[in-house]
């Protein structure tokens, strides 16, 4: 059986992930292939729980290092019991962000270095790296007011400044520059131009 395809969406909070997420799922599966699509941080029951103490917003202060700690456990139960089980039966996986998310957002938002963050990279998940992965790119307004829209609470993230999410957004942009498996999407246009995008991306990297 030969190996799945591994596809990850990155971008800010309201770039409309999951909502692409749905739609490329969709035409896969009308392709015919095994589909498994799962998120992070989180993905299984463990790493979901994970997730919980990483979102809530509670009094007890996590620092940035602990914060990657956390995301990168959760990584290595979401990888060992469902990414690479996967992959190995021949599915794609669409996960809603992955490692560059945690480049973005402690790197990029928090300051957290990146050799600390590719140290831990290669020892969690050496084996399982992203094939393509789609960054939906948006203004930082327009994710915010976006989720804003969608959303009545908000989450240890979300309840950021617009400081911190405009570093995130350029250390994502710096990655796609950098990084020939990331395609940026522009993702402030309507939705189904951004979804013929993301289609036409996925058919020229990753051909059946
Ligand atoms: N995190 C995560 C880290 O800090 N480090 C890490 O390593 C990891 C893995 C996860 C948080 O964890 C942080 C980052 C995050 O803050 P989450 O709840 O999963 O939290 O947050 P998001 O992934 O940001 O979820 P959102 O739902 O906010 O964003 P999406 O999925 O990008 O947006 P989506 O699809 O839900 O769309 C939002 C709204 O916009 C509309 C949709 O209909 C929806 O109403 N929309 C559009 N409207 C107009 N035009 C378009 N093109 C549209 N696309 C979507």
């Amino acid at each position: 059986m030969a190996r799945g395809r591994f596809i990850t969406l990155e971008g800010i909070e309201g770039a409309g992930k999951s909502t692409v997420a749905e739609e490329l799922r969709a035409r896969l599966r009308a392709r015919r292939h095994a589909v498994c699509m799962t998120r992070e941080p989180g993905g299984t029951p463990i790493a979901e729980r994970i997730r919980q103490l990483v979102l809530e917003r509670g009094s007890e202060v996590i620092a940035a290092e602990a914060e990657v700690l956390l995301m990168f456990a959760a990584r290595r139960i979401h990888v060992d019991n469902l990414i690479r089980p996967a992959l190995e039966r021949g599915d794609w996986v669409l996960c809603d962000r992955y490692t560059d998310a945690t480049r973005a957002y402690q790197g990029g938002g928090r300051g957290v270095s990146a050799d600390l963050i590719e140290s831990l990279a290669d020892a969690v998940h050496a084996d399982i790296q992203p094939d393509l992965t789609l960054l939906l790119d948006v203004p930082v307004e327009v994710g915010l007011a976006r989720a804003a829209a969608r959303r009545g609470t908000t989450d240890r993230f979300e309840s950021e400044s617009v400081a911190f999410f405009e570093r995130v957004r350029a250390r994502y942009l710096e990655l796609a520059r950098a990084e020939a498996r990331i395609v940026r999407i522009d993702a402030s246009q309507p939705l189904a131009t951004v979804v013929a995008a993301v289609h036409e991306a996925v058919d020229a990297r990753l051909p059946a």
